[in-house]
């Protein structure tokens, strides 16, 4: 059976050697589709195409106000289709359909920003105080862009490179997690319905390490924007330094959330629940790491606890469900591994702790909300992220002292500090080296602010005017409109 889900040069084809992938569902493990795996040979077709497409000018040279109509068109498109997506989400991640809806309308809105702010970007003059000199900063798209994406949010992750590399007018290459193809071919689809001209968007699915490598090795592509793991981001900065790509990397977070005592404790703690358990803890900024002043934290943990232990699992179209699985079998594995650290470091597990027993979820890989108390600094399960549904819980006595464990940890992507003293709120805030602090509240973005990580979380931003600026080359033109001599060496020629 022929598989066409390869998208080169505007065309759907299969992989060259006719190689398939089963996407399962983690829920229990069924087959959901099945994707052509791109062999080495597809992803460097994939990459002449971007770069023939970029250097002929078909869609470079588009004007900015056309581009940005584009993008736009495809916004339209997706909250057009958006049930569609959702389902398709929903069948790859088993996450709950109704969190796959939210997804949907966020990627439109993410389009829908790049297409109207983008607009904004202009040329700028330089007064050199000389009237017969023009000085002019100038954007241009950055050239073949390598976008790879994790599976956690596949499309979201996805819309956060391909927007803002339409509206600069570079040409790209999608490589969505080989887990979740699915809404990465459909956006495709959607692109093409747009209008966009063959070759400038395509589409490599497959394994990291065949289909992906080659994107951040090959000369020809100038940008890798990466979003996943930080093993797997470290390498591709290795490999991309040797042909001095620019490199965009989301990695991945250790993310505080720390509860002052005079804090609205009922919204603090309903928070901290959504924070660390939402999506089963798969999500980069996920508030895993509880951080809680002395005076309030058996309350605070008393009271998570519960409503941990009370979260009701449950596959896609369960009504009942509040989370879902994680997404594979090996990821269960290295979350039970993780488990086997923390416990033999010490971490008393108040709440969770193995998989969910109940018969309807066996087929699948589900795993309980877990609070680790008595944690430490030290501690494995403190300072690596899981990406499961594992809080840690360390108290504090000072603001200094919150602010410095919140701070201990390689990690920068985002934390919050709950508090009702908006001094102390807001010098914990600016104190904590991370790329997004909530106060008084946790998780919400906006597509008009800068989201990405400190230290080790990563490199550049995805979003806001810096998630478009890392498309672009800034060109600096000066243009004599007198010619004249340089007169700096001398002429011997005149002499004579
Ligand atoms: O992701 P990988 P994995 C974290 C989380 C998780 C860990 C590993 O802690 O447990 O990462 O997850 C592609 N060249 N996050 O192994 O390997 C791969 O095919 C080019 C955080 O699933 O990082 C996929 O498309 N590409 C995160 C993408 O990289 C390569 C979200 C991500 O895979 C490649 C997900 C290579 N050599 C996991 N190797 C976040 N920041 O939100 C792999 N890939």
């Amino acid at each position: 059976m022929s598989v066409n889900t390869l998208y080169i040069n505007g065309q759907w084809r299969p992989a060259s050697d006719g190689g398939l992938r089963e996407i399962r569902s983690p829920h229990d493990n069924s087959v959901v589709v099945r994707v052509s795996e791109a062999t080495q040979s597809d992803s460097l077709d994939a990459i002449s195409a971007s770069r023939a497409s970029f250097d002929s000018g078909v869609f470079s040279r588009w004007s900015l106000a056309d581009r940005c109509a584009l993008v736009g068109r495809v916004a339209d498109l997706i909250d057009r289709d958006a049930e569609i997506l959702a389902q398709l989400e929903s069948g790859d991640t088993a996450k709950r359909l109704i969190e796959a809806r939210y997804d949907m309308a966020d990627i439109a809105s993410c389009f829908r920003h790049f297409a109207t702010t983008g607009l904004a970007l202009h040329d700028r003059i330089v007064d050199v105080g000389a009237a017969n000199i023009n000085s002019v900063i100038t954007h241009e798209p950055v050239g073949v862009c390598a976008l790879i994406g994790p599976w956690n949010y596949p499309l979201l992750q996805i819309s956060w490179k391909v927007a803002p590399a339409l509206v600069a007018g570079c040409s790209f290459i999608i490589k969505p997690s080989e887990l979740t193809p699915s809404t990465a071919i459909y956006l495709m689809k959607l692109m093409e319905e747009a209008g966009l001209p063959a070759g400038v968007g395509n589409l490599i699915l497959g394994a990291g390490a065949t289909a992906g490598a080659p994107l951040t090795s090959d000369p020809r592509v100038d940008l890798v924007s990466f979003t996943g793991g930080l093993v797997t981001g470290k390498r591709i900065m290795a490999t991309a330094a040797q042909t001095v790509k620019k490199v965009a990397l989301e990695l991945g977070g250790k993310n505080p959330n720390i509860i002052f005592a005079n804090s609205n404790l009922d919204a603090a703690i309903d928070n901290a629940v959504t924070a660390a358990f939402l999506h089963s803890g798969q999500v980069c900024s996920a508030g895993t790491r509880l951080i809680v002043e002395r005076s309030v934290h058996d309350q605070v943990v008393n009271e998570i606890v519960k409503r941990a232990s009370e979260i009701y699992l449950g596959g896609p179209n369960d009504p009942l469900a509040e989370s879902g699985p994680l997404i594979s079998e090996n990821h269960l594995a290295k979350i039970e591994e993780y488990m086997d650290r923390a416990r033999q470091d010490g971490a008393q597990i108040l709440a969770g702790g193995s998989r969910d027993t109940r018969d309807d979820l066996k087929d699948g890989w589900y795993y309980r909300p877990t609070v680790l108390g008595g944690c430490t600094t030290k501690m494995y399960c403190v300072q690596e992220e899981s990406f499961g549904p594992i809080m840690t819980v360390e108290v504090f006595d000072t603001a200094e002292e919150a602010i410095a464990l919140g701070n201990d940890t390689i990690y920068g992507l985002s934390g919050a500090v709950w508090c009702n003293d908006s001094e102390i709120a807001s010098h914990v805030a600016r104190a904590l080296r991370h790329g997004t602090i909530w106060v008084n509240d946790y998780g919400p973005y906006r597509p008009q602010a800068e989201w990405g990580g400190y230290k080790a979380s990563g490199v550049g931003r995805e979003l806001g005017e810096s998630g478009l600026g890392e498309y672009l080359e800034i060109k600096h033109i000066w243009t004599n409109n007198e010619p004249a001599r340089s007169g700096w060496f001398a002429d011997r020629t005149l002499e004579k």
